[in-house]
């Protein structure tokens, strides 16, 4: 993308303008890749990417991206194809997503913890051309793969499979960007549905821009001398967007890191060898962390000036330890994938522990009733977020996307009160759905398992929260006749579920019940048995 068609949008960094940016600043014809790419007028030679393994400058980056665009071009990927990334963080995923975005394509950010039969939908629904995947998760594809073209990070297993080396190596180091319209569609997100069955989204060139300028300059004050470093990873748009696209719209270097949220060690490790500035984590991450004996006598974290926590309610007692530990504050911030970043969050210089904070940069938002009409100071209602860089509809998904997006406001099935200083407390979702260590979980799909035990007549999945504050699912079962109750019946119920769920989706308690609260029409009122705080 060369400077003129960027000349329209520049703004000063870390400006104080009280007015974000809009979209209408940028040019009409726009790639989000001149986040990468305007680095290379400033600071070429910069350290761009750091991990452990593969550390990269700006024009490193910029060429091996060139070189996955001229392959997938050469392969006949043209704009609008859909070609999807399924690897552990890593410089191949960010010159993949590079690469894609700048030939027109849209980048599929494909989530590394999913089950075969999740992959087989998101395959089929985003109409995958090509898949670029990692060689640890080619046996999760390999029994849904179809006419994909498939290039393995790695050692490839079929003879029509290209190692991502050896495809991109003949390529050359130039490409011209294909002249995208700051509206067309750049990236598609799945994110978990009520039902277990992922919704898909896209997010055009436009919205990278926003956040970039809105969240990573105006929110958090990003600056050319940060290092961020993310937990989370870039294939959940908060990674995305806080560890790749906010620090390279300001020359900022980022840490990749490949390890779980829950490794301790890993994260503080990186932390100690790379001196990030601005820590992109998760409730859980910091949970692992404060158990570790004497973390912070062990491990130095001076390097940090800002600590970020999203993906789910961060407690205000782990806050309170961390800051105990530490020195330093965690800013508790919520996102969805919808509106791709931060809709609120909590700021330095006014944060309430427990609370989400207020409204970011280039966002809006409103809590109303279910009749629509907004609520006052200490009632719950149902919040809805008005933000530019909101998705418009949910791929092959129309009734859904009818009562998600409303016009100019998106519904995020949140129920929120806000205090008399402004400040949001989130009070749980209108759908049922719930996050456990920052991953979806569907009661549905839990209940559907405990239903097919023979012992299991019906069943009920709710959230409690454990010793630190965090929610973990509880299901309350009723038996047949002929079942009792028993320990032994519990441990039964727990391996069945342990047998066909992923670890964080099975119950943490079972407690049996002779009956279960319903409606009049027959439907079970999981709020109902939600501990008396929670239904407050
Ligand atoms: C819940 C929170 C309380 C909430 C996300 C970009 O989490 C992100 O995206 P998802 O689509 O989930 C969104 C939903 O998760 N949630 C997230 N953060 C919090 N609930 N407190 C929080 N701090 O139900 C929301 O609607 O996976 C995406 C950037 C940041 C993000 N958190």
């Amino acid at each position: 993308m060369n400077d003129a068609l960027l000349a329209g949008w520049k703004r000063p960094l870390n400006s104080s303008l009280k007015e974000c940016m809009k979209s209408t600043e940028l040019p009409l014809f726009y790639n989000a890749n001149s986040i990468l790419e305007n680095n290379l007028t400033h600071r070429p030679d910069k350290i761009a990417l750091l991990s452990n393994g593969r550390i990269l400058t700006f024009q490193e980056v910029a060429n091996e991206a060139n070189q996955v665009g001229n392959a997938l071009q050469a392969m006949g990927v043209r704009f609008g194809d859909r070609v999807g990334i399924l690897a552990p963080d890593s410089a191949e995923w960010v010159t993949s997503f590079f690469g894609i975005i700048k030939v027109g394509a849209i980048a599929v950010c494909i989530n590394t913890l999913l089950q075969s039969h999740e992959y087989d939908y998101i395959l089929r629904d985003s109409g995958l051309r090509v898949l670029i995947v990692h060689e640890s998760l080619l046996p999760l594809i390999e029994p849904v793969r179809g006419e994909q073209h498939v290039i393995v990070i790695g050692q490839p297993q079929h003879p029509s499979d290209s190692a991502f080396a050896d495809w991109i190596q003949p390529q050359p180091t130039q490409l011209t960007a294909v002249p995208t319209h700051r509206d067309d569609f750049c990236s598609l997100h799945y994110s978990s549905g009520t039902t277990g069955q992922p919704k898909g989204m896209f997010h055009a060139h436009k919205d990278y821009a926003l956040i970039a300028q809105n969240t990573g300059v105006e929110l958090l004050g990003m600056t050319e001398q940060d290092c961020t470093f993310s937990v989370a990873k870039l294939f959940f748009v908060y990674g995305l967007g806080a560890n790749l696209v906010m620090p390279w719209h300001v020359g900022a270097s980022i840490v990749l890191y490949a390890g779980s949220p829950r490794l301790a060690v890993g994260i503080l490790d990186t932390i100690e060898r790379f001196k990030p500035t601005i820590l992109i984590s998760v409730p859980t991450a910091y949970i692992t962390q404060l158990v570790l004996k004497q973390m912070s006598e062990r491990y130095d974290l001076t390097s940090l000036r800002l600590c970020l926590s999203a993906g789910e309610a961060l407690p205000a007692s782990v806050w309170q330890q961390w800051k105990e530990a530490t020195g330093l504050e965690i800013l508790d911030t919520i996102g969805c994938t919808e509106t791709l970043h931060t809709f609120m969050a909590n700021r330095p210089d006014d944060l309430r522990p427990g609370s989400s904070g207020k409204p970011s940069p280039g966002h809006e938002v409103k809590l109303v009733d279910d009749a629509g009409n907004e609520v006052a100071d200490g009632e719950i209602g149902n919040l809805l977020v008005k933000s530019e860089s909101t998705s418009l509809f949910y791929l092959h998904q129309y009734e859904k996307s009818r009562q998600t997006f409303r016009g100019e406001w998106l519904f995020t099935g949140d129920k929120y009160t806000r205090d008399a200083d402004g400040f949001y407390w989130h009070m749980g979702r209108a759908d049922d759905m719930f996050k456990v260590g920052g991953l979806w979980v569907s009661p549905v799909e839990v209940e559907s398992v405990l239903l097919n035990h023979p012992a299991v007549l019906e069943c009920a999945l709710v959230t409690q929260s454990d010793q630190q504050g965090m929610i973990k699912p509880k299901a309350y079962v009723r038996l047949h006749n002929g079942y009792q109750p028993s320990n032994n019946l519990l441990r039964t119920l727990l391996q069945h579920c342990g047998s066909q769920l992923a670890a964080y989706k099975c119950p943490h308690w079972i407690e049996f019940v002779d009956d279960l609260p319903k409606t009049a029409t027959g439907k079970i009122q999981r709020f109902k048995l939600r501990r008396p705080a929670e239904n407050s």
